[in-house]
């Protein structure tokens, strides 16, 4: 059955050029595609000569068209692109009919293999260099999304076992590793130079800007590290860390996207506000202030990448060299010295949070409720009343007052442990619990700008369609994560997600519903069920699963593009099920392209196993990010 051949034909093919001395010519090949390989042969006077080439199909991580050079004989009108492991291959069809035949036979072959690619080069590979991005390298990474590849990779006709190997994950695409939730992850560190183990056989390296999971943080300084491939390794504190004495000043706001930056900036809106932030990108700091002058009057935002002399002295504007940024931060306060404006108002991102190295979770989950002072309340939830608080009189909490009877608490404490393991920058953190009295008191992270779903309501419309994208991409990443811990969240929703003072966003109350004791909220057939956020077969069997969370994802980048609409308006939950059992979907929403709609009407397949994983969803969204940076 291997060898049955799936389509067979006579085309033109352009030489591989596999050394630099090979010539380029074309021949009229005879193509055979089976479900093993696609191979060419010699093809004289209506006769199959010898094979001259073969690429397995396993190999194969896109096929697409290609953009026509300036000047195309008729021969060349129709080619189409093989990128496979180890070369490139470009043929041309006869007619535009052959070419989509060969295109859609051989997505069909390939839709399952494993690292197929998120972007590709749309223009050829001639003469050093592709015609699109102007890259000289054969092998270097696309330059423009390839949209067939979030369709290909959501029709799977077969399951896919859930979640894959993490090695797999991590090679292809940067995921977080599965772990087990026993496994106590403290934090995500950021390597601030390159280091390499050189005791041991260890292959342990650290690469800048890279993140690492910091597995233990000893007093030594010696830290427990893991990198991405899952290597653990111990690793002095310094290489990690040199950013602590940048990030107790206010005007340091850490990783936060450009649009974040200049969303802040413009909120401020005062002549000199500024703020550094460190582009993950690059790994650079940048300085980034608003001025009103002199171009506009609405105001710009310049951003300054900090740069470093070969003595490592910091500077802006050549002219002015530091040995630190808050000193080179200090300076430019006092003067402008060739920036447009000097540096007026500091605009701070930070909340006082709980340090992720406080060990205030430390295993120690009862948290002293003396050391809690109540500040002000904050809104209510599904189990009462949240007050922003202090803990040890200066770190901002959130702090959810059990209200009697709302909750099955000791179900609840017994999981507590375990999802105070999640430490996940896109993950509110539950810091721990006042179990002692009534009431009882959940501790989490506070998030300065509440609500994501009042957040879009009330801000929505200041922000741009990228801004959106980034919102869903945080929560996207909050979900791989779970899925790769194996983990449910049963309620993924835009008013169960929090927006940071640096409007970051992070998922909440993971789990919780298991824990509610209103039947009228769990059951599917109580009146508070939020059937459309459900599967479903969530619905109709209350069969969740991280594809049932996927489906409310698909709901809740809806609710993003609609910045904050009720789905399915018209209707009520009863239509709800009627409909969506039909088959209705939910529209697609003005500010959203083609592609993204795409994304989201994949999260609602009928078939839980037809929809796409979040890890495969996240894969997506970086490659659109990274699009819409360039
Ligand atoms: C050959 O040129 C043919 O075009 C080959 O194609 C091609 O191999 C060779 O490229 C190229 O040098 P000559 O016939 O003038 O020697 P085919 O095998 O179809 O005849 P591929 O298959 O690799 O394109 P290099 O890069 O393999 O040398
Ligand atoms: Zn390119």
């Amino acid at each position: 059955m291997e060898k049955k051949t799936v389509l067979e034909e006579l085309l033109l093919k352009k030489s591989q050029q596999k050394k630099k001395i090979s010539p380029i010519n074309y021949k009229k090949r005879l193509f055979v595609l089976t479900k093993a390989n696609l191979s060419y042969y010699e093809y004289n006077k209506g006769k199959k000569g010898s094979k001259r080439g073969s690429i397995e199909i396993e190999k194969i991580r896109c096929v697409e068209t290609v953009n026509l050079e300036e000047t195309t004989p008729p021969a060349r009108q129709y080619p189409f692109q093989v990128v496979y492991k180890g070369g490139l291959l470009y043929v041309y069809a006869a007619n535009e009919e052959s070419r989509e035949r060969w295109l859609a036979a051989l997505h069909k072959e390939i839709k399952d293999n494993s690292d197929l690619l998120n972007k590709y080069h749309k223009g050829f590979f001639i003469n050093g260099k592709f015609l699109c991005c102007n890259q000289t390298c054969k092998a270097a990474p696309g330059c423009t999304i390839w949209e067939k590849y979030v369709t290909l990779c959501c029709t799977t006709e077969s399951v896919k076992p859930l979640p894959p190997g993490p090695e797999k994950l991590w090679k292809h695409r940067s995921l977080p590793q599965v772990l087990s939730p026993d496994k106590s992850v403290l934090n995500m560190a950021v390597a601030q130079c390159n280091w390499e183990e050189t005791e041991g056989n260890s292959a342990f390296r650290l690469v800048r800007s890279n993140k690492y999971y910091v597995l233990q943080e000893e007093d030594s300084g010696w830290w427990q590290v893991r990198d991405l491939e899952g290597e653990n390794s111990g690793v002095s504190e310094q290489t990690l860390a040199e950013e602590q004495s940048i990030a107790k000043h206010d005007w340091y706001a850490g990783y936060v996207s450009r649009v974040q930056c200049e969303q802040l900036l413009h909120q401020k809106g005062k002549e000199g506000a500024f703020m550094v932030w460190k582009s993950s990108q690059a790994g650079m700091y940048i300085v980034s202030v608003f001025s009103k002058l002199p171009e506009s009057r609405k105001g710009t935002v310049k951003h300054y990448h900090v740069h470093k002399t070969p003595q490592n002295k910091y500077y802006l504007t050549e002219n002015y060299c530091f040995g630190s940024i808050p000193k080179l931060i200090h300076y430019h306060q006092l003067n402008s010295a060739g920036m447009v404006t000097r540096l007026r108002h500091a605009v701070s991102t930070q909340v006082n949070k709980v340090p992720t190295t406080a060990s205030l979770g430390n295993g120690i989950w009862e948290l002293k409720r003396e050391e809690i002072v109540l500040m002000r309340e904050l809104g209510s939830g599904q189990f009462g009343v949240v007050h922003l608080g202090k803990w040890k009189g200066k770190y901002d909490v959130a702090i959810k007052m059990i209200k009697e009877g709302a909750m099955s608490e000791d179900k609840f404490i017994e999981e507590a442990q375990t999802m105070m393991k999640f430490n996940y920058p896109k993950l509110v953190r539950l810091y721990g619990v006042c179990s002692k009295l009534y009431p009882i008191y959940l501790v989490t992270e506070y998030m300065a700008n509440g609500c994501l779903l009042s957040y879009l309501r009330s801000h929505g419309k200041e922000l741009q369609p990228i801004q959106l994208l980034e919102i869903c991409y945080d929560v996207c990443d909050a979900m791989a994560f779970l899925e790769s811990c194996q983990f449910i969240h049963r309620d993924l929703a835009a008013r169960n997600c929090l927006v940071d003072s640096n409007l970051t966003v992070k998922v909440s109350d993971f789990g919780m519903t298991r824990y509610v004791l209103d039947d009228l909220y769990v059951s599917s057939l109580g009146t508070k069920f939020l059937v459309k956020w459900s599967a479903p077969e969530v619905f109709h069997y209350a069969k969740f699963s991280s594809k049932s969370d996927v489906w409310s994802f698909g709901i809740l980048m809806w609710e993003v593009f609609t910045l904050g609409k009720q789905p399915y308006e018209l209707y009520d939950d009863m239509q709800v099920i009627e409909k969506v059992s039909q088959g209705y979907r939910l529209y697609r929403p003005q500010l959203v392209s083609d592609i993204i709609y795409q994304i989201m009407y994949n999260c609602w397949h009928e078939l839980p196993e037809k929809r796409p994983a979040f890890y495969q969803l996240l894969s997506f969204f970086e490659a659109l990010r990274e699009d819409n940076r360039a």
